[in-house]
């Protein structure tokens, strides 16, 4: 398995308008990116991933792009973006943009010329098609609710949306707008850029049929029919030929539909698309069959396999992306672990399990405090799109969203979106001004300044772990096995080469357990109890990483 940096890398990413705010407008932005920098690489962190900070009227954040060339007002200017970068630079790290190309914002200038007329130069740089029998082309459902199709009166045809009605999907079958794409890639490099996150890039090419759905569960839809579709290796190959193969950067694909069987086609290091690409088989796990907003009890099995699958698949042949939570889903220790009064155990179990498995590890913003779920008790507080579509949906149904809040506070995008917490003080420190998204008011006990002050803490762990994965190459390259699979409350595997051996022991449960490894001439080397010791009578979210030395 070759050797490069970004297989090497802890990577950062930051939701920049919950990161920040330098102007006290309510959001964040750049500049308080740049006032975080020095903090961002007191962790050890190598790459940041920044979600989108271009042009965009923000009907999804930023993920709907009117100007793939230009900052977002709200954000700053471009010259702030060339001093975060300069500023990331000199501190040795990497910046990796998220590129957003299966759709644009139907702000974007192509978009409304492509709308203009049957006729208009950029009408095939979207996908029209007339309407079937007074009714949309098909029955697709979105991403976020409802028909993929809208109706526009200019024309009187419809056009596809994968995810918001203002985010119409490009046409990648046109080469044109391939071409702009490796534009735009190219322009970023340009400017000194080390990569990008490529959002829901499993969707590019569609299926031309534009066939009946061909089930209900939304997870297989989106593998079957409209992810992995049949052009998408030659479109990345080709993206990858013309831009990405001319630079020493990284890309990580962002994949729904993604599953095993697809993984090493784009990832494969024969293949020439991507480096890495984020799968959702842990995501998605506990998606009951009324989809997104009918969450399963996690199941602890599937969990653990999911991990022992992939890194199996691709061993030797591709590179994995290891993460647990991001800006679209429940935080990381609400959702895998607990809350409850383990929490600070439970966090650091979690970060000792993100820098112990063979890929590169993602941590999102906030987890390395160990921050939490949100309940808000009015829905009026809850901002993002799919919440309020979900609320919408009910709504016409005639059900009061006051009645469902459960399933967001369970599996809701907000519970990941509320402020980076700074501090105890107003708005956790995140602003002076009104902040566009409330506060979890845990801030008071949960925030940076504290962890700062406190060596035990679960930001002085993340430290620790990382520079404990950074001094032993065994745990990026290792191999790795899974120790007695089937436990039901301990997560323990074995990473080794020539040079080390290691095995870790994760207690996910709040009971303790005596856990027998059947191995010996265990040496303890970290650990999330203080007071921990080298038997394995492992306490509630006890974490413990051992060298083998016999
Ligand atoms: O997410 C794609 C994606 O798969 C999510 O929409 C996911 O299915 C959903 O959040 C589950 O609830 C990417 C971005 O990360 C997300 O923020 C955007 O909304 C979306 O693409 C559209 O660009």
């Amino acid at each position: 398995m070759t050797k490069t940096w970004w297989k090497e890398s802890v990577v950062y990413q930051i939701y920049p308008r919950s990161f920040k705010d330098s102007d006290n407008d309510g959001l964040g932005d750049i500049p308080g990116v740049i006032e975080k920098l020095d903090y961002i690489q007191s962790l050890g962190i190598d790459v940041i991933w920044l979600c989108p900070v271009y042009k965009s009227p923000n009907d999804d954040n930023g993920y709907d792009i009117a100007d793939y060339r230009n900052i977002m007002d709200e954000f700053g200017t471009m010259d702030d973006f060339d001093r975060l970068l300069e500023g990331i630079h000199a501190r040795g790290m990497k910046l990796v943009m998220d590129l957003v190309v299966n759709h644009s914002s139907d702000e974007h200038k192509w978009f409304e010329a492509s709308r203009k007329s049957k006729d208009n130069p950029y009408r095939d740089y979207y996908i029209w098609k007339p309407g079937v029998n007074g009714g949309p082309p098909n029955d697709w459902q979105g991403f976020f609710g409802g028909s993929t199709w809208e109706y526009d009166e200019q024309t009187e045809e419809y056009y596809l949306h994968m995810f918001t009605v203002k985010q119409p999907d490009l046409n990648w079958e046109n080469p044109k707008v391939r071409k702009e794409v490796q534009e735009i890639v190219r322009y970023w490099f340009e400017k000194g850029v080390d990569g990008f996150r490529m959002d829901v890039i499993s969707l590019i090419s569609k299926r031309p049929e534009y066939a009946k759905l061909i089930g209900e569960r939304f997870d297989e839809v989106v593998t079957n029919q409209f992810a992995n579709g049949p052009r998408v290796h030659e479109f990345l190959q080709e993206l990858n030929k013309e831009v990405l193969s001319q630079y020493d950067i990284m890309t990580v694909g962002e994949g729904p539909g993604i599953t095993l069987e697809h993984g090493l086609d784009y990832v494969g290091e024969d293949r020439n698309e991507l480096n890495m690409v984020f799968h959702f088989d842990h995501m998605f796990m506990n998606m009951g069959d009324g989809g997104r907003f009918d969450p399963l009890p996690i199941d602890f099995q599937e969990f653990k396999d999911v991990f022992t699958r992939w890194d199996e698949k691709l061993k030797g042949k591709g590179w994995g992306s290891i993460f647990l939570g991001n800006h679209d889903f429940p935080r990381m220790v609400s959702r895998f672990a607990t809350d409850g009064p383990y929490r600070e155990k439970a966090s650091k179990l979690l970060s000792t399990l993100l820098m112990t498995l063979r890929g590169t590890p993602y941590i999102y913003q906030g987890d390395e405090i160990g921050m939490t779920n949100i309940a808000f008790e009015d829905p009026n507080d809850y901002k993002d799109v799919e919440t309020l579509n979900f609320f919408k949906a009910l709504e016409a149904d005639g059900k009061d969203p006051k009645d469902h809040l459960g399933k967001v506070y369970e599996i809701g995008r907000d519970n990941a979106r509320t402020p980076m917490q700074w501090s105890d003080g107003k708005n956790a420190g995140f602003t002076e001004g009104q902040p566009w998204i409330k506060v979890n008011p845990n801030h008071t006990d949960i925030n940076v300044e504290d962890q700062e002050r406190n060596t035990e803490s679960i930001l002085n762990f993340y430290r620790k772990m990382i520079q404990f994965r950074k001094d032993n190459p065994t745990l990026v390259y290792g191999d790795y096995e899974s120790i007695q699979n089937e436990h039901p409350q301990i997560y323990a595997y074995r990473r080794w080469d020539e040079v080390n051996e290691f095995l870790v022991v994760l207690n996910f449960s709040d009971q303790e357990v005596d856990f027998d490894p059947i191995i010996t001439g265990l040496e303890l080397l970290a650990y999330n109890y203080t007071d921990a010791t080298e038997d394995l009578l492992m306490r509630p979210w006890e974490a413990k990483v051992f060298r083998v030395n016999d």
